[in-house]
């Protein structure tokens, strides 16, 4: 028998003690190998499952047993589901067992299956077996695989729309585009022109320029798609005593962050991942900027303009409470012009500026803010940068984070864009990213050779080279030490 084929078995629930403890066993004959040592619990006679699964015509079907082993002795009386193959997880014959969830319990019934024939399944193995019989490809098995190892709910829901097919389909489509034009050159190669026409290899540009487009688009949510799966990045910057961890405490509803009214009192950068209306974000306090003469301090300021270069949010906590009122509007500008020239910032990063301690503020301050506000464009059209600025527009918040979790809720929106939506595909591992990165070069590479009219066989060559980097996306093409490398990073039992 093929090795692949052996009867496998794993505990699919974790080792501890718990309810209970759910193994799963797989393989061509595990129906007849187990059916020996299942035992109806009204009249004590073994139960047929080979009959059983012809009865239930080819459907999942669960029944109420004991388990007993060689020496007939019981080792535990368990729920247990016979998934008949095809229509199993794996493809195979499936058998799933739920034990009292002790540990010697599932200790006696795994010596059992191991002196019956079957093996303990390496990570990954039942999914592997789903790839290799066609139940779903290698790029759903990466979505099932993320589908538990997910730490964010953006990650789930980036691996549900994997594992429900959504990137499977796309590159079928890219594959699809490319065959066609695939199909004009082996014309080309394989007949006259007087049969099949001149050969004009430019009339294929428009064809590949639209799929290297698609490809591009594909390749791009991978970065987009990472930011959904770990967070976006939410700095919190500002002068010392700003209210930076006043603020970061207040949006994680617990007082992580020391305050004092030390100036000074952060000294590392801070991070933790916070969770607004199901968007995943990693929030970040830093150290107040400022110069200062403290080496401790001076690293935590550098390391603040650090974690500000990576940001994809930068709230500009600034603190007016102090201030006359004729003093605002230049004072909010020289923090922002000040912030702009210590840290060089890419157009996609956004800053919002904050001003904190609103319970402090007098109502004259406040209408100044909001004439701030009303003025934001004309006040900052000579800045450097002005892209940054969220919206044109300064929030006042401190302990109230109300306005500015919807804020960073629209910046998430706009900056993870369309990967979020269920029917858009996205790419979810290193892996799967190079593929589509071969792709799009081999095209482009071809759009040379068709520049100078080059012979059909070389363009075709790069054209198959580019399918076939598609192909390997869902294992069309699986090579046995790539399916290896994917499925060690998988649990047992999965
Ligand atoms: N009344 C009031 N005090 C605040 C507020 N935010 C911060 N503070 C005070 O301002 C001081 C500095 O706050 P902190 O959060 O440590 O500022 P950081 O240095 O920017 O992290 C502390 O004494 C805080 O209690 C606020 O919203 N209202
Ligand atoms: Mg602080």
């Amino acid at each position: 028998m093929n090795a692949h084929f052996q009867s496998i078995f794993a505990l699919a629930t974790p080792m501890g003690r718990s309810a209970l403890h759910l193994h799963r066993l797989s393989g061509e004959n595990v129906f007849a190998i187990l059916s020996p040592y299942i035992l109806s619990p009204h009249n004590k006679k073994s139960v047929d499952l080979v009959s059983l699964a012809k009865k239930s015509e080819g459907r999942a079907c669960t029944r109420y047993v004991y388990i007993i082993d060689q020496e007939k002795n019981e080792i535990d009386d368990v729920v247990l589901t016979i998934f008949p193959a095809p229509k199993s997880y794996s493809g195979e014959n499936i058998i799933e067992i739920s034990v009292h969830g002790n540990p010697l319990i599932s200790a006696k019934l795994q010596s059992l299956l191991r002196s019956i024939g079957m093996r303990d399944a390496q990570p990954g193995e039942f999914t592997q077996r789903a790839v290799l019989n066609g139940k779903i490809d290698l790029a759903q098995a990466e979505g099932i695989n993320q589908l538990i190892h997910a730490e964010t709910l953006g990650g789930v829901e980036l691996a549900r729309h994997t594992v429900d097919g959504v990137l499977s389909r796309e590159t079928g489509d890219l594959r699809a585009q490319i065959i066609s034009i695939l199909a004009y050159l082996e014309a080309h190669i394989d007949f006259a022109p007087d049969e099949v026409g001149d050969y004009e290899p430019a009339s294929l540009l428009p064809q590949i320029h639209a799929v290297i487009e698609r490809l591009n688009k594909l390749h791009a949510t991978f970065s987009s798609g990472l930011k959904m799966r770990e967070g976006v990045k939410v700095v919190l910057l500002g002068k010392p005593n700003a209210g930076k961890s006043s603020l970061y405490n207040a949006l994680l509803r617990y007082d992580r962050a020391i305050v004092t009214h030390i100036p000074g009192t952060t000294r590392d950068v801070l991070e933790d991942r916070l969770v607004i209306q199901n968007k995943d974000f990693v929030l970040l306090d830093t150290a107040g900027i400022r110069a200062t003469e403290d080496e401790v301090e001076r690293i935590g300021v550098e390391r603040s303009l650090q974690s500000a270069l990576s940001a994809d949010v930068i709230c500009l906590v600034i603190d007016i409470h102090k201030l006359d009122c004729s003093q605002i509007h230049d004072h909010i500008l020289s923090e922002i012009i000040q912030f702009f020239s210590s840290v060089k910032l890419a157009e996609e990063q956004k800053i919002i500026p904050v001003v904190s301690k609103q319970d402090l503020l007098t109502d004259e301050q406040i209408s100044m803010l909001h004439e701030f506000n009303q003025n934001f464009l004309k006040l900052t059209k000579d800045l450097e940068y002005k892209n940054c600025l969220n919206n044109n527009l300064v929030l006042i918040s401190s302990v109230n984070t109300e306005l500015l979790c919807k804020n960073l809720v629209n910046h998430h929106s706009l900056i993870i864009g369309e990967v979020s939506k269920k029917e858009n595909p996205t790419l979810i591992s290193v892996r799967q990213k190079d593929k589509v990165l071969n792709a799009i070069n081999s095209l482009n590479e071809c759009s040379k050779l068709i520049a100078i009219k080059d012979y059909p066989e070389k363009i075709a060559s790069l054209i198959n080279h580019s399918k076939h980097s598609l192909e390997e996306i869902v294992g069309e093409i699986h090579l046995d030490n790539v399916l290896d490398k994917i499925f060690s990073t998988f649990c047992i039992g999965k």
